[in-house]
């Protein structure tokens, strides 16, 4: 039995059971999705948002877009993780400290609770896609940091605690655009504004006909295990329709994380649904956040669909550790 360590209880986080007859290891929340684009007045979307345990329920930073197609992030709560409150105002950003800069866009946001501050994590628009980091002790204001690199980069993914005495970032440097390539680094900094002692995590398949060719990015906050660090991440394909996001997941080592010890060969969710397969950007399942009940091991993860909508998906850290163990192979821990 592999277990969370470090972890809270939490009896009342979202679940389903897994189908009967269904052989998948991580399957659909039967009532998605479960916030739909059109939750605000004047949002075209709400999808690649972050939850997490806060009071008596959950909060957590929502990537809204609006109709003008801008980009921004907002807070919301819920108190059992299926029906969120978001709020119709967008978190107020600067492009970055000091810089009169007019803000350009958010999106993307991860939250990460590190000793009871919540660390969000966004791609912040400055001179191109960048790393922003702010924190939140109550879900309604956001202090902003330093953004943690230049450009360009995205997927800035925290470690819920400090790992060797200092903070953890994964990330994947990209480009300006819809970048075609793209890698997992590691960082480590002593005060989350300086990032240095950069490692590389791992690389996208070498097998051509792969879910996770073309570039690889981190997804919610890895889940500390007696069997490693559980990363959920995602991979694209190149396909001729154009790009296809799906899930998979890799087990990093506790104490030297830049280093892989199991990665799945295989996706674990990928866009089969409608909600997946059709919307503005048809062919996306993007994981930014998890659940997880160290009681039972439970995870419900929440992903973007067709960057239109969120949606949730469950598992459990027993089944899809062993499944990350079964399904990998040497050739593909790169
Ligand atoms: C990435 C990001 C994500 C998005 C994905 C698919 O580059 O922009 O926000 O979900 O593309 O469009």
């Amino acid at each position: 039995m592999t277990k969370i360590i470090n972890g809270t209880s939490l009896p009342n986080m979202p679940w389903e059971d897994k189908p009967e007859n269904y052989n998948g290891v991580v399957w659909r929340y039967s009532e998605n999705p479960i916030i739909p684009r059109d939750l605000l007045k004047n949002s075209n979307s709400i999808f690649n948002s972050a939850v997490v345990p806060f009071e008596d329920g959950y909060a957590g930073v929502f990537r809204c877009d609006d109709t003008t197609r801008t980009m921004r992030i907002h807070m919301g709560k819920s108190k059992d993780g299926i029906n969120w409150h978001i709020n119709e105002d967008s978190i107020k950003l600067k492009a970055s400290l000091g810089d009169e800069r007019e803000f350009e866009h958010a999106y993307d946001p991860r939250v990460c609770n590190i000793d009871g501050k919540y660390y969000v994590t966004w791609c912040n628009g400055y001179h191109g896609p960048t790393i922003g980091v702010g924190y939140t002790e109550d879900f309604e204001t956001l202090i902003q940091l330093e953004n943690a690199f230049i450009p360009f980069n995205r997927n800035g993914v925290l470690f819920p605690r400090k790992i060797n005495g200092k903070f953890a970032m994964l990330s994947r440097p990209s480009d300006n655009g819809h970048t075609p390539f793209g890698d997992i680094f590691y960082s480590e900094s002593p005060d989350m504004e300086h990032w240095g002692h950069h490692r590389h995590v791992m690389s996208t398949s070498k097998n051509v006909l792969s879910w996770q060719k073309t570039k690889i990015g981190a997804g919610p906050i890895p889940i500390e295990t007696d069997e490693g660090w559980l990363l959920i991440y995602h991979g694209v394909l190149t396909s001729c329709n154009g790009y296809v996001y799906s899930m998979g997941a890799a087990i990093l080592d506790i104490d030297e994380p830049w280093k892989v010890k199991y990665r799945t060969n295989s996706y674990i969710l990928s866009p089969q649904t409608a909600y997946e397969c059709v919307g503005d950007v048809p062919n996306v399942a993007f994981p930014c956040a998890t659940l997880a009940d160290a009681d039972t091991g439970r995870i419900a993860i929440y992903y973007g669909a067709a960057d239109t909508v969120t949606a949730l998906a469950f598992t459990t850290v027993d089944e899809l550790v062993d499944f990350v163990k079964k399904d990998s192979s040497e050739g593909n821990i790169v």
